[in-house]
């Protein structure tokens, strides 16, 4: 009697054993195939969008006044981790943006060139780095961005620049969190 319940209640942890290794085994082979270590983000990206609507502007507490991008819904400091791969997502519906690196700083405060030469036109072979620009982002569109270049970045619009100070800080740096986020403007993105 004691050795029949026994034997069930084995080959009952046998069976959930195969079942499980399984299943971990296959999901583990499909989410380890980049070199890079994954991402801590669910749906790692950034929105883009113009600063006069819905996105907002954000008094950052470090580093000043950022705007038009964002890790949520509205702007604030970006913060993401080396070795990301992740999208930048234009969010308007009637508005082309792009995201340029404009340089890099050591720290706040971020010292903002007057009149940048920001390319329309994609550079850096789609990594985050000194002269990476994603090019033309149209509504709702978006492009691929990997971080394999630890440092913290000045980024600004192309076209949105000077006129909508369209600039935000991302920092690439293991651990770093994203700033507080702005209050919604008005209307859409
Ligand atoms: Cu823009």
């Amino acid at each position: 009697m004691m050795r029949l319940e026994r034997l069930g209640a084995s080959l009952a942890m046998l069976i959930a054993c195969v079942s499980a290794c399984t299943n971990g085994g296959g999901l583990g082979g499909i989410s380890t195939g980049g070199s890079g270590p994954p991402s801590p983000l669910p749906s790692a990206g950034v929105g883009i969008a113009i600063p006069t609507g819905k996105i907002g502007v954000e008094d950052d507490p470090v580093w000043g006044t950022v705007a038009g991008y964002t890790q949520n819904k509205t702007s604030q400091v970006l913060a993401l981790p080396p070795g990301a791969k992740i999208t930048l997502e234009n969010l308007s519906s009637n508005t082309p943006h792009t995201l340029n690196v404009i340089g890099t700083t050591s720290g706040p405060p971020p010292k903002w060139p007057a009149n940048p030469s920001l390319s329309f036109t994609p550079k850096g072979n789609g990594v985050l780095g000194t002269g990476y620009a994603s090019g033309t982002i149209n509504p709702g569109a978006s492009v691929t961005v990997t971080l394999s270049k630890p440092g913290i970045y000045l980024i600004g619009c192309a076209y949105h620049y000077i006129e909508f100070q369209m600039r935000d800080i991302v920092q690439v740096v293991a651990g770093a969190t994203p700033g507080p986020t702005a209050s919604p403007g008005s209307g859409g993105y």
